[in-house]
């Protein structure tokens, strides 16, 4: 869209203009930077705060914008004050006093993905749950590459949805987080899914209610709403009236499995499209999650053939259920980005009894550990604690089975040599995000893997 037509949304949506408008952004980060560069382009005036001393992007920032007042150390006061618009980064949370004070006082604020929203005028597909997003968006980006459109895939994935604008973009899939939806308003997406719901982020929610409240925000607008019908935060987002497809594993859906003597299949109302064995990620999840996929790909009216070549080649992502080695009968499995406990569950409902050595722990996020008993139980032989909430793990286990305080990661693989034997599986799936210990769970995973490799050598 070219910059006239988008200025005029903006003017309608927020009444932001290049005349009145002082657009204050909150968090230098990823998407503080995106959003830096495209206020930037639009020729709106705008300032940054970061409560950290030096954020992530600053030298970037200054080198590119020097004359752009950035206030780093703390939330400045003053740039507060003058501000008639915020833009908060996902990171910071909207209760932060100075931001409360904001909005009190009329302050607008709006989000990078409203600002992309506005920018837009071709299909935008929004993946949203606790588990699964990255997955599915990656899925449906194969999908659509597949049927040889000019896709764009980002959002929270990792790419910032402003930073993925580009005239030749035919259909854009953002995975979106609930810190990018809370603060959201304009996004109507032609197709729009919340995957699951499960405890995650309870440090920054007063419950999983409000989690999900959250998360509904997704199906802003009259686009196609895909409900997961196994899920009851789920189902119960439903609306009628609404153009809805369903997905599911275990009750009636659109998009479900078909069982037929010849093996499993992924189905459309009863017709198989996919033998489950043509998949080559693992794990019902992942049958789920390819439901998902095919049902919003169908919106966007891909053709099933190009959606099924996708998925026989889609080998998954890394950090997510990886083999790292197989050694001596043993295999290491890299799930750290299992950052909360229905990822850790799901991970586990693959394995046999008992064979598993898992190694849990991090930060819980105000997350109850209770859930992971059953199929811990079930399913695990030993495991060994890592980082700050590990022993909120224990306290829930009590003895059920065999625990080690390892701390570390590194001596958590230490302690796993030994206590493998052939045909187990020692299982990096923590449960908990990793930043008590590591930059993230992509840090976490490699250290992981490389502590295993170095096993081998
Ligand atoms: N900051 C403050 N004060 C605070 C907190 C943060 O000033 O109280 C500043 C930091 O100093 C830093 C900046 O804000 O300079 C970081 O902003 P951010 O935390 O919002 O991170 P970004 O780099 O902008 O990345 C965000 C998402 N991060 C979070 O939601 C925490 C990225 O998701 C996303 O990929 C990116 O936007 C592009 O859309 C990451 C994530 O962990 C992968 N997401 C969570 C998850 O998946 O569970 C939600
Ligand atoms: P997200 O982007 O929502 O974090 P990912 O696709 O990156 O999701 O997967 C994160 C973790 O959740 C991994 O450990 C993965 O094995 C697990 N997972 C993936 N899909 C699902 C699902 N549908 N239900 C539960 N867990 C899942």
């Amino acid at each position: 869209m070219n910059h006239d037509l988008i200025l005029h949304a903006l003017e309608q949506c927020f009444a932001l203009n290049r005349g009145n408008s002082k657009v204050l952004v909150v968090g230098l980060g990823k998407t503080g930077l995106s959003v830096a560069y495209y206020l930037r382009q639009l020729g709106l005036q705008f300032a940054i705060v970061d409560s950290r001393d030096k954020p992530s992007f600053n030298d970037d920032l200054l080198a590119e914008m020097p004359d752009i007042p950035v206030f780093t150390g703390g939330f400045d006061h003053a740039a507060f004050e003058v501000a008639t618009h915020i833009i908060v980064s996902p990171g910071v949370s909207m209760d932060e006093p100075m931001i409360k004070q904001a909005l009190a006082q009329g302050v607008r604020a709006l989000s990078d993905i409203d600002l992309f929203a506005c920018s837009v005028d071709v299909p935008v597909v929004a993946i949203t749950g606790s588990n699964g997003k990255s997955t599915v968006t990656t899925m449906l980006g194969a999908m659509a590459k597949a049927e040889g459109k000019c896709v764009a895939v980002g959002g929270n994935l990792g790419t910032p949805a402003l930073d993925l604008l580009d005239e030749a973009v035919e259909v854009y899939i953002l995975e979106l987080s609930s810190f990018q939806l809370e603060r959201t308003t304009q996004l109507k997406a032609v197709a729009a899914t919340v995957l699951n719901v499960s405890a995650d982020h309870l440090d920054r929610y007063v419950d999983i209610e409000a989690y999900a409240r959250q998360k509904q925000k997704v199906f802003t607008g009259e686009g196609v709403a895909l409900i997961n019908v196994d899920d009851p935060y789920v189902l119960a987002m439903s609306e009628s009236g609404r153009k809805t497809l369903t997905f599911g594993l275990n009750h009636q859906a659109d998009y479900s499995v078909l069982e037929l003597p010849e093996g499993d299949y992924l189905a459309f109302r009863g017709r198989a499209i996919l033998a489950v064995s043509a998949l080559k990620v693992v794990g019902a999840h992942n049958q789920a999650n390819a439901l998902a996929a095919l049902a919003l790909g169908s919106v966007i009216g891909l053709s099933e053939e190009a959606m099924c070549t996708a998925l026989r080649h889609y080998k998954g992502l890394k950090h997510r259920m990886q083999l790292v080695a197989d050694i001596n009968g043993v295999q290491w499995v890299n799930d750290s980005k299992a950052t909360n406990v229905g990822a850790c569950i799901a991970a586990l409902q693959g394995f046999k009894k008992s064979n598993v050595v898992l190694i849990a722990g991090g930060d819980c996020k105000g997350a109850d550990m209770q859930e992971l008993v059953p199929i811990v139980t079930e399913k695990v032989k030993a495991l060994l604690l890592i980082g700050k909430d590990g022993g909120l793990i224990k306290q829930v286990m009590q003895d059920a089975i065999a625990i080690y305080d390892a701390g570390s990661l590194k001596k958590a693989v230490k302690k796993a040599v030994k206590i493998a034997e052939p045909g187990d599986t020692v299982l990096l799936s923590p449960a908990c995000a990793s930043l008590d210990q590591f930059t993230n769970y992509q840090e976490r995973g490699k250290v992981f893997a490389s502590q295993v490799q170095a096993l081998v050598k």
